[in-house]
């Protein structure tokens, strides 16, 4: 496994150079969440240029939104990424880095590279879960990724919680995302009156011993146990590998595994830390078949 790789979320744009399976460079930078994709697909070419882009490199792009498969690139949540013009990613980014171009989800690029490299390795039914700026997600069932012509597979976080009561950006009301998000642990902070930047604060406050953040984090666990007992119900599944920089923070899977404690043996999934931690995606961006698929 070998190449550049760019892994396009929310947050954050990171890129690497792997070489064998490793990680030998990296570099990242804030996203721009209004930008058009050519501008993110230019800023991604720019960042893959820190890591020493050469023209004999493999190029793998995974990022947030969903890529159908003819490779058309769209946002699910539109307040994420909100300026996306339904255009070939596949073709844009083949342009700009000139030679053939991978692109898909950046859930999915994670769930391939768990499933080969990581904690997912020989599960029956894995699914892998971020829980970061939004909530996403990936399954392989008998060693076959689950994908789906529109791309939306796996798109767990717009499933709906029975503690969710506002609108995500997706325009469904009552979604995992909208309660157990990066963006939404943050949203959820001001409306309390706390002004906090981002999620991560409200997780300092926690350690700190704030007990509102604490109620948060918590309703938070509680959605995205919820959702793992639905995905046990709905495709058998047995082990849940847990990623993203919320899924990986301090505290936060032993709150799911509290909730999960309280649904019915049956429902209760493994779940698992990702092994691969942040790395997962930009290594599932290079795992991707190939252009055959294209
Ligand atoms: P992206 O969504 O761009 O892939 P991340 O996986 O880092 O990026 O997720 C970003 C979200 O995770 C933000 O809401 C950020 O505040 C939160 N976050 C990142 N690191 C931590 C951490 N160590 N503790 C708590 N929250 C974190
Ligand atoms: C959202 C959705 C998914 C993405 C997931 C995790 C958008 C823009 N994003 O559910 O496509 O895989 O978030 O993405 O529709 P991240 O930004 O949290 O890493």
């Amino acid at each position: 496994l070998s190449g550049v790789a760019l892994d396009l979320g929310g947050t954050k744009l990171a890129a690497a150079r792997i070489a064998q399976g490793e990680v030998v460079a990296r570099a990242q930078v804030a996203t721009r969440g209004s930008a058009s994709a050519a501008e993110q697909v230019r800023d991604m070419h720019a960042l893959a240029r820190k890591v020493g882009l050469d023209s004999s490199d493999r190029v793998g792009l995974a990022v947030a939104g969903r890529v159908d498969a003819g490779g058309i690139w769209r946002a699910v949540n539109t307040e994420t990424l909100s300026n996306l013009d339904d255009v070939d990613l596949r073709q844009l980014a083949s342009e700009v880095f000139a030679r053939f171009v991978t692109v898909l989800n950046d859930a999915q690029a994670a769930t391939l590279a768990e499933f080969h490299f990581g904690s997912g390795q020989g599960s029956a039914a894995m699914a892998y879960v971020t829980v970061s700026t939004g909530v996403g997600g990936g399954f392989v069932i008998g060693g076959v990724p689950v994908r789906s012509p529109n791309g939306l597979a796996g798109h767990i976080g717009f499933s709906t919680s029975r503690l969710a009561t506002r609108r995500c950006g997706s325009g469904r009301m009552g979604t995992v995302e909208s309660v157990a998000a990066g963006r939404a642990i943050a949203a959820e902070a001001r409306r309390m009156g706390y002004p906090v930047d981002d999620a991560r604060d409200v997780f300092d406050a926690w350690r700190a011993g704030g007990e509102w953040a604490g109620q948060i984090i918590d309703s938070s666990a509680a959605a995205v146990a919820g959702m793992c007992a639905d995905l046990a119900a709905i495709l058998g599944i047995d082990r849940v590998v847990l990623g993203g920089g919320i899924g990986l923070a301090e505290g936060y899977a032993e709150r799911i595994r509290h909730h999960l404690d309280a649904e019915p043996p049956l429902f209760r999934p493994q779940l698992v830390g990702a092994e691969l931690g942040q790395d997962g995606v930009l290594l599932g961006a290079l795992v991707q078949p190939d252009r055959s698929e294209s």
